[in-house]
């Protein structure tokens, strides 16, 4: 063998030796994706209903059995002193919680309070359209050193109203079913997804406030927060922030868009001329691209849902029945609303909050975001994978990220 061919024969060697390597580190990382898409979309965009049938069409569905309560809507107890520490925002953390979700709300509370609230102490409101038990009340205070409350929402706030056809209703649940669409046949989900859209900011222990963070059981956060969000919105003029952006399942919003335009035609007022437009349609405002901020997380300003734009919004789709009739959530109808009357510029991703709920993450990729220590994964961060609406969204900003 001459040296000249020695080496290539080396070189030769080596060139296998690196396709070999690059092909098989190819692969895994191809099968850990492939994985990681599968459980994604098993778990929340295509999921089984194995077991969420449960009796959620008891009897506090039937509009006889419903019985106003206003009055003793609001506190069911009362808090200690004000705490040495109180968040300086004109601000709460919100929870809409069952007594069964104990275990879950405990859990998120300690992940707010480590990333975020021991420095801050903001007030918690937990609200529930039943009592919260004396075990929950008392476990919930331990986990935190700001003030507590509990608050009961009154009836006519929750549950399905009588002038909806409980037929019709019914056919809808089962044309869901049939589909296999998660929470398909509940009709609690409903009515959460319905308070959640028309009435949390109206609850009595939310008055004195005007922005939130809302909070849901079983979720992580992975980043120490720095900085207020709730000054942060304040000081720049933001109206609602989000940390995760993906598309709807069809069936549940069937006949969303088409309500949507008819309001748009008779309130053209409301419509902001700097929309987000682009971010819920692909064509100009003809169809609807299914694209919603993911309502599991918000801080947002309640003055915006509280104001004539979303009331007037609400009322009108509330009126179509769409709650009931398909399985409308306050996802797209929060969405929609501040996408089409507020300024774009008026909405913020909140790329530096690290959040998980179920199987789906936000974890910041971009070194200028990953301020906070996070400790999530940023390989399994949802933000550029399909079912993501954060392209279009930096898409209509005209960002990158
Ligand atoms: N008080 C009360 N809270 C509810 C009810 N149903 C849901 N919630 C709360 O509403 C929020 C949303 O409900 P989830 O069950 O988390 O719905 P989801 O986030 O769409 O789905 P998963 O979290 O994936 O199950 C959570 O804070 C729940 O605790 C209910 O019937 N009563
Ligand atoms: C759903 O079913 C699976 C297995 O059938 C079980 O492990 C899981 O705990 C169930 N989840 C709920 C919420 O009941
Ligand atoms: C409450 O404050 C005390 C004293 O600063 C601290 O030791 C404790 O860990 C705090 N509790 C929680 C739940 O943050
Ligand atoms: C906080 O916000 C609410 C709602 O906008 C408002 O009514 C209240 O006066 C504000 N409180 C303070 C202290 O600014
Ligand atoms: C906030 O932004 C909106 C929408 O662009 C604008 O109309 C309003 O004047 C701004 N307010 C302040 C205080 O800058
Ligand atoms: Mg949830």
């Amino acid at each position: 063998m001459t040296i000249a061919n020695a080496f290539a024969f080396g070189v030769r060697i080596r060139i296998v030796v690196f396709f070999f390597c690059f092909n098989a580190l190819l692969y895994m990382s191809f099968s850990i994706l492939r994985d990681d898409w599968r459980r994604l979309a098993a778990y929340h965009l295509y999921p089984s209903t194995s077991n969420v049938t449960s009796d959620d069409l008891g009897s506090d569905t039937v509009a006889s059995n419903i019985v106003e309560n206003v009055a003793s809507s609001t506190v069911t107890s009362d808090l200690s002193p004000k705490p040495q520490f109180a968040g300086k925002a004109n601000a709460t953390l919100v929870f809409l919680a069952r007594n069964s979700d104990l275990q879950g709300v405990l859990r998120s509370m300690e992940s707010v309070e480590t990333h975020f609230n021991h420095k801050f102490g903001y007030p918690w409101i937990l609200l529930n359209e039943e009592e919260f038990t004396e075990e929950f009340q008392e476990s919930v205070k331990s986990k935190t050193n700001a003030s507590v409350q509990f608050g009961l929402i009154p009836s006519r706030h929750w549950y399905q109203p009588d002038w909806i056809d409980e037929a019709k209703a019914e056919q809808g649940r089962n044309a869901l079913k049939a589909w296999n669409v998660i929470y398909a046949d509940s009709v609690s989900y409903r009515n959460m997804c319905r308070f959640n859209s028309g009435f949390f900011f109206h609850h009595p222990l939310l008055q004195p406030y005007r922005y939130y963070w809302r909070i849901e059981p079983d979720v992580d956060y992975f980043c120490q927060l720095q900085y207020d969000p709730f000054d942060y919105l304040k000081d720049n003029n933001k109206t609602y922030g989000f940390t995760i952006a993906i598309e709807e399942l069809e069936k549940t919003v069937s006949t969303l868009w088409q309500a949507v335009k008819e309001f748009m035609e008779q309130y053209p007022e409301y419509i902001h001329p700097n929309n987000a437009l682009a971010f819920l349609s692909d064509n100009g405002g003809e169809t609807y691209n299914l694209c919603h901020f993911w309502s599991n997380f918000e801080i947002a300003d309640m003055d915006f849902w509280r104001g004539e734009a979303y009331t007037k919004f609400f009322e009108f789709l509330d009126l179509k029945g769409g709650f009931y009739y398909e399985r409308w959530g306050d996802a797209p109808i929060h969405s929609i609303a501040a996408a089409l009357f507020l300024d774009k510029n008026q909405l913020h991703f909140f790329n530096d909050i690290g959040y998980q709920h179920s199987n789906i993450v936000h974890c910041p990729q971009q070194p200028a975001f990953l301020t906070g220590s996070c400790t999530c994964n940023r390989v399994l961060s949802i933000d550029y994978r399909r079912y993501s609406c954060l392209p279009r969204y930096n898409k209509m900003l005209n960002r990158k990220w």
